[in-house]
């Protein structure tokens, strides 16, 4: 009904409808090409930065939504033209679908039965973007078509080519390599320091070419657009090369089809650095490459190594509970979009450019749930972000764009504390506590250069340093610029405002940081961070509580915020799921906050951030931000900060409101709700944002695919639900379930070994552990040892409640 199906044993969804409410797109990537694809075929494609070294243009916001892309005609003998992708020429189809598949797109289209099938991926083992086009003619006698295949060029800088297009338009030129039979481009611009960067993009086929073009405006024609070029009405290229203009790379070829038989065309858009530097050694590069790559056999062989990957990344965890739509969540969907915001940060959808860098507390965030999967890459990240903290303990907030602009250095309370928790993890994960003497340097004092070296541990040590000297009046973290939540800082502008939140998020620090000291037995530190923490828990309990819930934070002049007396923001969510998260107050305090957070704030499509929304322009002088109340930060349910009251009912053991929560913010649970023109994001990817009441546009998902909500619903899930949990020295089972399961299954790698577990629960209980059997030998509580099982390559383990 609403347009789409999923495969759960193929790990795809398969979209039956063009006209969707927006694209829904799915990632291809080998890790350094990438782009992005819709259900219609409009999509984008860069090398390494989006923003900087984009291959092919899109447009955003501006109608035609969702295009240009990557784009097939096919023209029949009689005139008939129509793309498998639907789009451009929006030929009614006689059967359409799209399939996303873990990092490929398959369509598969048919029209006066010709059936097409069109696969899209990046090779993993090369820069090019694959369009594997299969035809079949279903007819009893044979046909011939041309195939026109084409894509629009960019200027690279996407910044750059929106403000002075018009002068880098005769910067750039394409032509037709006979040698290697392709159209090539090179755009000749360079910022500084990329001239040895900017890439030689071609576009190739494995067919003969019977024409082509790389001239946009020639193969489009006058006033037309990629609807109806006039090269496909008129059957033929123009074989066009430009040395100003707007490019293009099209390629025509021609294919007879015996009756019931199948013909394959590839093409091949890819993209080699140094084209301005290294033009003749790439072009024979490039033709050496497409001289094996031209035979079928190796492209399926590309495809199958990009399938292995992911089939080896999504194997590090599975689970098989009684609830499809969770389960699909936690093992496909999820996992996938780990990869994206490891890729992309916040940087890059069918909505953003990709101008937004890597944000200090984003990325360590996001590395929570590549830790488990990939902890070389999470490694890498943390190292990376920690030669960006001071040695003052802070950190900076976001990297320039440009290589040489200054980064965001206004320090927010929290950046730096999202270290602790990314070190935590891994060393959980790993059980690598040589991390800790592991040495980065820190970030001169001119925002750019290289500083002292410190280690790991001594980076942490600092971070805490930073917060007990930016305590303010209540003993509290100082706001300074914000905290997590980016605007908080309107009620810091004076530097005096101190954020609750972050306070108990300090404490979370202080406990994972108690922990490793005790571990590795630094007694000095131990003795530090445990009065640190004896005084941050007091001064919250102190100062914070309401009588039903907790302040979000002090403005300037000491006034709490989120209290029943305010006039907007009564009650926020954050405080009250971080006091459960920290343990701070009292059970009865956290229990009472918590059922606040469901009295006041719960949509059943998800948790608002706070409420009631600030009115904003023209009502009040001074708002909490430019959003309508119900929007973003002022009051959408904002699915980040949702993740976090999952895990706090976990924490109380409400598996039923866990669980609710869990739910209720799965798209497609939503969509089941209130359908999908009115949620028009995907129904498999974590939005950062619902629009919440009273806006009349309750219930639109916003900014999927890349947002802080993709890690923590994955550390949510398999750590706080399913209750699988690394500490420092093995795996704590700690699971909250619907009462009603029987039993369930997780099949998880951890240090290298492949963990079967069967939990079982005989008297339908909730959550708590009776004891553990590991490989016949029974454990009397939750904990399993990693001494116990580092010897084997596979534990069978049954977890009975
Ligand atoms: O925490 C921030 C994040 O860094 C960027 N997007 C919004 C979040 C909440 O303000």
């Amino acid at each position: 009904m609403n347009g789409y199906i999923f495969d759960d044993e193929k790990r795809s969804i398969c979209i039956e409808k063009t006209d969707m409410p927006g694209p829904w797109i799915n990632y291809l990537s080998n890790g350094h090409m990438h782009g992005f694809v819709s259900q219609c075929g409009g999509g984008l494609l860069w090398i390494e930065n989006a923003a900087k070294y984009r291959i092919t243009r899109y447009r955003m916001h501006n109608l035609p939504i969702d295009s240009p892309g990557f784009y097939i005609y096919i023209r029949e003998k009689d005139g008939t033209v129509w793309s498998p992708t639907f789009r451009p020429i929006e030929t009614k189809l006689d059967k359409f679908n799209a399939n996303h598949f873990p990092g490929k797109t398959v369509f598969t289209a048919e029209k006066n039965n010709l059936e097409a099938v069109l696969t899209l991926f990046i090779m993993l083992e090369y820069d090019i973007l694959t369009w594997k086009l299969d035809i079949i003619n279903k007819n009893n006698s044979s046909t011939e078509i041309d195939v026109f295949a084409y894509a629009e060029l960019s200027q690279q800088r996407w910044l750059d080519e929106q403000t002075n297009g018009y002068y880098w338009r005769h910067m750039h030129k394409t032509w037709f390599d006979r040698d290697s039979q392709t159209i090539q481009y090179l755009y000749q611009f360079p910022a500084p320091g990329d001239v040895e960067k900017l890439p030689l993009v071609y576009f190739a086929s494995n067919r003969k070419i019977q024409s082509f073009s790389g001239d946009r405006d020639a193969f489009v024609g006058n006033y037309r657009y990629e609807k109806n070029p006039i090269a496909v009405e008129k059957g033929i290229c123009g074989n066009e090369e430009i040395q100003s203009g707007e490019p293009c790379a099209a390629l025509h070829t021609k294919i007879h089809i015996n009756a019931n038989c199948k013909e394959n065309v590839t093409f091949y858009l890819g993209a080699v650095s140094g084209g301005l530097t290294h033009c003749n050694e790439l072009q024979e590069k490039i033709k050496l490459d497409l001289n094996e790559l031209r035979n079928i056999k190796k492209v399926d062989e590309q495809e199958n190594k990009l399938d292995s990957w992911w089939n080896e990344f999504l194997g590090k965890f599975e689970c098989m509970i009684p609830d499809e739509n969770a389960q699909r969540q936690i093992n496909i969907w999820g996992p996938i979009d780990s990869v994206n915001t490891a890729r992309y940060s916040r940087s890059v959808n069918a909505n953003a450019p990709g101008t937004r860098t890597l944000g200090f507390r984003d990325t360590c965030q996001d590395m929570l749930a590549i830790t488990y999967r990939n902890s070389e890459v999470a490694k890498d990240r943390l190292k990376f972000l920690m030669s960006k903290q001071y040695k003052t303990g802070n950190a900076i907030h976001c990297l320039g764009f440009n290589d040489d602009d200054l980064p965001d250095y206004h320090t927010r309370c929290d950046d730096h504390m999202w270290l602790a928790f990314l070190v935590y993890s891994l060393i959980a994960e790993t059980g690598d506590v040589n991390l800790l003497n592991e040495t980065v340097p820190y970030l001169g004092v001119d925002h750019l250069s290289e500083g002292e070296e410190a280690t790991v541990w001594e980076h942490l040590i600092a971070g805490v340093n930073f917060t007990e000297n930016n305590l303010g009046e209540h003993g509290l973290p100082l706001t300074l610029r914000g905290d997590w939540n980016d605007i908080i800082g309107k009620f810091s502008q004076e530097g005096k405002g101190e954020s609750v939140f972050a306070a108990q998020q300090y404490v979370v620090v202080l406990n994972y940081m108690i922990e490793i000291a005790e571990f590795i037995d630094d007694n000095n530190s131990l003795e530090y961070l445990k009065k640190c923490k004896e005084k941050q828990v007091e001064n919250i309990t102190r100062h914070s509580w309401n009588g039903e819930w907790w302040y979000r934070c002090f403005d300037d002049d000491g006034n709490p915020i989120g209290s029943k007396k305010n006039d907007f923001g009564k009650i926020w969510l954050n405080s009250q799921t971080w006091a459960v998260i920290s343990e701070t107050g009292t059970r009865e305090q956290q229990r009472n906050a918590m059922d606040a957070v469901k009295k006041y704030l719960d949509t059943d499509m998800g948790l608002v951030k706070l409420t009631p929304g600030f009115e904003t322009w023209p009502n009040v002088k001074d708002p909490f931000s430019g959003y309508n109340p119900g929007n973003g930060e002022n009051g959408a349910v904002f699915c980040h900060a949702h993740t976090w009251a999952i895990i706090a009912e976990a924490k109380l053991g409400n598996s039923e409101l866990a669980w609710k929560y869990y739910n209720d913010l799965i798209p497609h649970n939503i969509i089941s709700k209130i359908g999908v023109d009115k949620y028009k994001a995907e129904p498999y990817s974590w939005c950062s944002n619902i629009v919440g009441y009273p806006n009349n546009k309750q219930g639109w998902g916003n900014i999927s695919h890349i947002s802080g909500t993709v890690a923590w619903m994955n550390v949510a899930a398999t750590q706080y639900l399913l209750g699988v949990r690394p500490v420092l020295d093995g795996i704590v089972f700690e699971p909250c379930i619907p009462k009603k399961w029987d039993e369930y299954t997780v099949k998880r790698v951890y240090r290298g070994v492949k963990l079967n577990i069967k939990f079982l629960n005989p008297e339908h209980k909730s959550g708590g552990v009776t004891n553990i059997e590991v490989n016949g030998e029974i454990i009397n509580n939750n904990h399993l040892p990693y001494e116990l099982i580092k010897n084997l390559n596979e534990a069978n383990i049954k977890v009975v409640l």
